[in-house]
């Protein structure tokens, strides 16, 4: 809708104090603060990573005011890309990005994602690009993907497109696995890139709809999880009023977000539903498939008793994956996979089950032959280049629904339960930016170019107290970084933030959700508002967790 568009590219921006005036924003220099990062594994990051860790001294950065004009923002040619599932507001990363580096610098877009970069696929980025991208929705102005940088072929890649298009730095926005990207990148680029042996600078910008990259009170939430989830909110409360307007039907939705529960606990916590399953929850009480399904029953039934035959179960995409007996198998099939990768691949999809079957442990062998078809195929389905599940493409509504039903007849109940199955995923991320992220993410760019022209390299910009104002900071990626298994092997990640079982918000659900789930209490929050009192309202999990006003 031209005139939808149009009206959003005139919406004011509000910019961080510490920038100057919104309309001809100042860079501003940053000092280390006291405050240092670190995880478990910090004595292998500091072996492993021993520049950006020696230069940082794993110390956050804090903004302070810079002067306008000043020499050393000249004459630096920047690459910015996404990476990894698009969320709201990256085009606005781009236009903060663009606004600081200003006309004395060059901003160089990269096609698509760190695949782009390794092809060397780069064009200059102009005002008039920014003008036309300004508070829209999508990546569809650079486009993403999923490459991970890992072989030296690739690093040698990446190397020859700085020199080939003389850059200065890297600002790589994504999420945790584009984040380790970009720590990875920052250590390898650090010096001996171009002829004078300098290096090539790179800054992460923290984006993902998950939710799920977070650093404590430094970075409470990434961008694009306010969007994605008014988005699904909007929807879900749609439903719930059609229920209890039509009276016969439960739905199940299932909730994008690959592993964390942010996303669901959000949703539920603005529309309150009969049933939100907390993926964390289930994996701190060790509860098995049919006890989670007798629950959703127990559900089913005590709302029949009161004469409600309809109902709202919303599932996190990747509660598979914190089932512990599913963890324990998915844990043994993707070391069986990467094990036999090859010989799978010759095989034919109907002989793959049996193949892999017969490799794992009798319990796992036993679970994975009691699962319907549909669900083995995604189990055994290829991961991606990050090593993770594609847990967006199991049909896991469609498994409870199953087995719900299935729970039901062997109970005797004799109640009725019309289901529909749903997924909502894809249409929360590209939507047009909350006001809450099209200024998260401006401001982003503003900090991301700011660290540039101050010289910075291996961190991720990150921006404080947003709806009070914001305080742009920098974190040192490599205080972010701890080891995981991935594809068989102990490899550096950042490691994904979970929903916490004893935070503000979760102990806020646990106090509701039996009223929810006895009563037709539900809320319709309605679609995101964009202009307005309420446009800056911040998800309330997010408000609930750090103590702000929502
Ligand atoms: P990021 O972590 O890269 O932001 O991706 C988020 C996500 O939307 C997940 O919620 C989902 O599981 C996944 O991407 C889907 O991936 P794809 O776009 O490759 O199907």
């Amino acid at each position: 809708n031209a005139a939808f568009e149009q009206a959003i590219r005139q919406l004011a921006v509000p910019v961080c104090r510490v920038f100057g005036s919104a309309a001809q924003p100042t860079p501003a220099r940053f000092e280390a603060s006291a405050q240092t990062l670190n995880t478990k594994d910090s004595a292998q990051v500091s072996k492993f990573f021993p520049n950006t860790v020696k230069a940082s001294g794993s110390k956050v950065l804090e903004a302070t005011a810079g002067a306008a004009g000043a020499p050393q923002d000249q004459g630096k040619r920047v690459a910015v890309l996404f990476s990894g599932g698009p969320a709201a507001g990256g085009h606005n990363v781009v236009c903060g990005l663009k606004r600081i580096l200003g006309a004395g610098n060059t901003l160089l877009g990269v096609r698509p994602g760190p695949k782009g970069l390794l092809k060397g696929n780069l064009f200059e980025i102009s005002d008039r690009d920014v003008d036309a991208i300004i508070n829209t929705g999508g990546f569809d102005f650079l486009g993403t993907d999923r490459t991970k940088i890992k072989t030296p072929e690739q690093f040698a890649q990446v190397k020859a497109t700085c020199v080939k298009h003389n850059l200065d730095a890297i600002v790589v926005i994504g999420g945790d696995d584009s984040n380790t990207n970009a720590a990875v990148l920052a250590e390898f680029l650090y010096a001996g890139v171009k002829p004078d042996g300098s290096g090539v600078q790179v800054i992460g910008v923290p984006k993902t709809i998950d939710g799920d990259l977070q650093a404590g009170a430094l970075l409470p939430i990434s961008f694009g999880f306010d969007t994605a989830t008014k988005i699904y909110a909007e929807m879900v409360g749609n439903i719930l009023q059609d229920t209890r307007s039509s009276l016969k039907y439960w739905h199940f939705v299932k909730l994008m977000g690959r592993s964390a529960s942010h996303v669901t606990l959000e949703v539920a916590l603005q529309t309150q539903p009969a049933v939100a399953l907390i993926s964390e929850e289930i994996a701190e009480k060790k509860q098995s498939l049919s006890s989670i399904v007798g629950q959703i029953a127990q559900a089913v039934v005590k709302r029949a008793e009161q004469g409600i035959h309809h109902g709202v179960v919303i599932i996190p995409e990747g509660v598979v994956e914190f089932i512990p007996e599913m963890h324990v198998l998915i844990a043994e099939l993707n070391d069986v996979l990467a094990c036999h990768a090859d010989d799978f691949a010759k095989l034919d999809k109907a002989e793959r089950p049996a193949f892999i079957g017969s490799r794992l442990s009798p319990d796992n062998a036993r679970l994975l032959a009691s699962l319907p078809g549909y669900v083995v195929d995604m189990l055994l389905a290829e991961r991606d280049s990050h090593g993770n599940l594609q847990v967006s493409l199991i049909p896991t509504e469609q498994l409870l629904i199953d087995m719900t039903a299935r729970a039901l007849q062997e109970m005797g109940a004799k109640v009725p339960f019309a289901t529909m199955n749903h997924f909502f995923g894809y249409e929360g991320r590209c939507g047009a930016p909350t006001l809450f992220d099209a200024a998260y993410t401006f401001n982003l760019g503003l900090t991301a170019g700011s660290l540039i022209l101050d010289g910075r390299t291996g961190y991720m910009a990150t921006i404080t107290d947003l709806t009070k104002g914001g305080t742009p900071k920098a974190i040192p990626l490599t205080g972010l970084l701890n080891i995981e298994r991935r594809h068989g092997q102990d490899e550096f990640v950042i490691e994904k933030a979970l929903v916490r079982t004893d935070s503000p918000a979760m102990r806020h659900f646990m106090a509701h959700r039996t009223t929810w789930a006895e009563k037709d209490l539900f809320a319709s929050p309605g679609p995101r508002q964009l202009w307005g009192p309420i446009a800056m309202q911040q998800p309330i999990s997010v408000a609930l967790n750090t103590g702000a006003d929502s």
